[in-house]
């Protein structure tokens, strides 16, 4: 990739100053980076105080052995001490740790207090069915507050969970459970999900006939539904939980010790089990948190959207707002049941401040138009986060005025399943955001952008996104692969961990995220970045959303092919697809411009909203479709295709 093209095509001049207000109560300012820049070893040394250590860590980090890290290895911690019990002891038992909100309308608020009994309960349950100190456990759950008292109890444990989505089928289930050699598993009969109770059981029957390895089966009764159990294997939540006493003493862990492990499809080959281990990881998750949105526990209300089968579930529902005592909402459902208000109306109800979402339900909200936010009342919001993939810049636009009221700080944080917790983000009460760019590394983070050969890019040059010095939350290695991990993310460049995105640095140094390496497309022998191309797009007025791929083309190598939503007003026709193309050439150059511009109702996804690009390539090259099971909805793909003329 030859960094003069790697497209540093895209021009974006809006500017956005931090509120004053907020500049001025800031949780984190300027002097963060310095400090973090003098000594960055002791300013995650500090970082790491701000959790309750049973044995402190009197070392950093030892990087004797790279690629292989240890963070305060001396350290002693309990991370559900530190999530829950913690702030009991400080005083805070009566704040609310979850308003509870399910699908069809019941909802429940847990107090921090209620919150260490129950996972008290669950950890003595897990005892109780043998699981010990060191043994996997997997957890394949809707999104309801059992989910969090189900991690948290095997953190309480020192048992490694293993999140599975729930939308997974039954054999991504028992590859995964079979990889991880889980001895339990953790279910339910079923949740809501687009206005209907869906079973998750029979999913897990099936897996577990490739699994002879797990003991039990631990069910928590969601919705109701009639559900087979399999004698002396299966264990109803409620009957095993609700008898166990609520005391139970919290064990202090190495820090090293593994706290999770967390399967990333990629593209190809078998999913890979990142490993993630303890005091590293809270004191990322906790500090990025504090940071990035200025989280004040007493006043704030946090509502994170994500799933806990993906990593920000991890991070940012469980891990890091628990950590620092937050109220937080979790929602189990779809944002359009029962209408397309609905992540709205939950806002109103609950006076949410700090809203963190994906772009790719940003995107959706645009096309189901703006009166819609505008019937509720938004304006608790103070800071909106957005995770996942590049936002395009009219997105952030639209996220800002119709969601922030135009005032509130957008912080878009760049990191990945691997990463552990947030690398590259503006601060809101520092930084002048740019729309579209997650801008700099954050405090105690070293990432750069580097051309073929290793060397650093100059400022407005692209090439490939690299974390130059460890860091705590980093991912310890790829289960059971020591090789693969090394393989995979630090053969690339010596020295430097590789994470697969394109990147580009403007012309002050902040960093534009360009999408997966895998993505870029090489036309007439440049590299054009899918994601600017869309940006493009979604930057006309008529387009929602679009997703952009390159095609095998005998002339030009890769030809430019543009899959478009169009918003409700507008309609298909050829003047609009001559228009497109003629837009991306204004605003991109002509070399920008996509070859063909396909007009389709939905774009393949995957449950945590990442547009699966190789599928439409798939497409457009004519070809058989590929492995859709990671899809969040297997009937998308027969959809486009009907939806598109048989040729061309
Ligand atoms: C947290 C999460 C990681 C990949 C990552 C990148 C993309 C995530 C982004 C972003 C641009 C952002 N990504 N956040 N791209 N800007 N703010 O999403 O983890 O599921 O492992 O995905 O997501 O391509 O490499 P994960």
């Amino acid at each position: 990739m030859s960094n003069e093209s790697l497209a540093n095509l895209l021009k974006e001049e809006r500017r956005f100053a931090p509120p004053a207000e907020l500049a001025a109560e800031a949780n984190v300012t300027a002097a963060a980076y310095a400090q973090a820049s003098e000594d960055r070893l002791a300013f995650w040394a500090e970082q790491a105080r701000r959790l309750d250590w049973a044995t402190e860590p009197t070392e950093t980090l030892d990087w004797s052995n790279p690629p292989f890290a240890k963070w305060f290895a001396d350290g002693t911690l309990n991370v559900a001490h530190n999530c829950v019990d913690r702030h009991v002891e400080a005083g805070n038992g009566d704040r609310v740790a979850i308003h509870f909100e399910g699908e069809p309308g019941d909802s429940r608020a847990i107090t921090y207090a209620q919150l260490k009994d129950e996972v008290s309960r669950a950890a003595n349950a897990l005892l109780e069915l043998g699981v010990a100190k060191g043994d996997r456990v997997a957890v394949y759950l809707p999104m309801i507050p059992e989910a969090v008292v189900a991690m948290l109890a095997c953190a309480r444990i020192g048992a490694t969970h293993s999140v599975v989505f729930g939308g997974f089928s039954a054999d991504a289930v028992a590859s995964r459970i079979q990889d991880a050699d889980a001895k339990l598993v953790i279910t339910a009969d079923g949740g809501y999900r687009r206005g209907k109770a869906t079973a998750l059981k029979p999913a897990i029957d099936e897996a577990l006939a490739k699994c002879p390895q797990v003991e039990h089966v631990l069910v928590v009764r969601r919705t109701g539904q009639d559900t087979a159990f399999t004698e002396g294997r299966d264990v109803w939540w409620h009957d095993i939980v609700e008898r166990q006493p609520a005391e139970h003493t919290a064990e202090p862990h190495d820090a090293e010790h593994p706290l999770f492990i967390l399967y990333t499809s990629g593209t190809t080959g078998k999913p890979k089990g990142i490993l993630h281990t303890t005091g590293g990881y809270l004191t990322q998750a906790a500090w990025t948190h504090h940071a990035v949105f200025d989280l004040k526990p007493e006043s704030d209300v946090y509502w994170c959207t994500a799933d806990i089968g993906w990593v920000t579930g991890h991070s940012y529902i469980v891990y890091g707002p628990l950590a620092n005592g937050a109220t937080q909402v979790i929602y189990e459902g779809t944002p359009d049941t029962p209408h397309q208000g609905r992540f709205w109306e939950i806002i109103q109800k609950y006076g949410v401040t700090i809203l963190y979402t994906a772009p790719t339900a940003i995107r959706t909200f645009m096309k189901w138009g703006d009166d819609i936010p505008a019937k509720f009342d938004l304006s608790s919001l103070r800071v909106l986060g957005s995770v996942g993939e590049p936002i395009n810049p009219e997105a952030w636009v639209w996220y800002r005025e119709h969601i922030g009221g135009g005032k509130a700080p957008i912080v878009d944080t760049w990191w990945q399943t691997e990463t552990g917790a947030m690398m590259i983000s503006p601060l809101p009460g520092v930084t002048t955001t740019k729309p579209g760019s997650a801008q700099r590394a954050l405090p105690g983070i070293a990432a750069t952008v580097v051309d073929d050969e290793a060397r650093e890019v100059p400022d407005g040059a692209g090439g490939y996104l690299v974390l130059t010095e460890p860091w705590p939350s980093m991912l310890r290695t790829i289960w059971g692969d020591d090789q693969r991990y090394i393989d995979t993310y630090w053969s690339r460049f010596e020295g430097r961990y590789f994470a697969g995105d394109g990147a580009k640095k403007d012309e002050d140094g902040d960093i534009w995220l360009l999408g997966r390496v895998d993505d870029v497309m090489l036309v007439s022998g440049h590299n054009i970045s899918t994601t600017e191309v869309e940006s493009a797009l979604v930057g006309h007025p008529a387009v929602a959303e679009s997703a952009v791929v390159g095609a095998t083309d005998a002339t030009t190598g890769q030809a430019i092919v543009a899959f478009v939503i169009l918003r409700g007003t507008a309609t298909d026709s050829p003047e609009l697809v001559e228009e497109l193309r003629a837009h991306v050439g204004r605003t991109l150059g002509p070399i920008a411009k996509p070859k063909q511009i396909k007009v389709v109702g939905e774009l393949p996804k995957t449950r945590s909203g990442k547009i699966m690009r190789r599928l439409l390539r798939d497409i457009a090259e004519g070809r058989e479709v590929g492995d859709t099971t990671t899809l969040a909805d297997s009937t998308v793909m027969n959809l486009i295709q009907s939806q598109l003329p048989a040729q061309g």
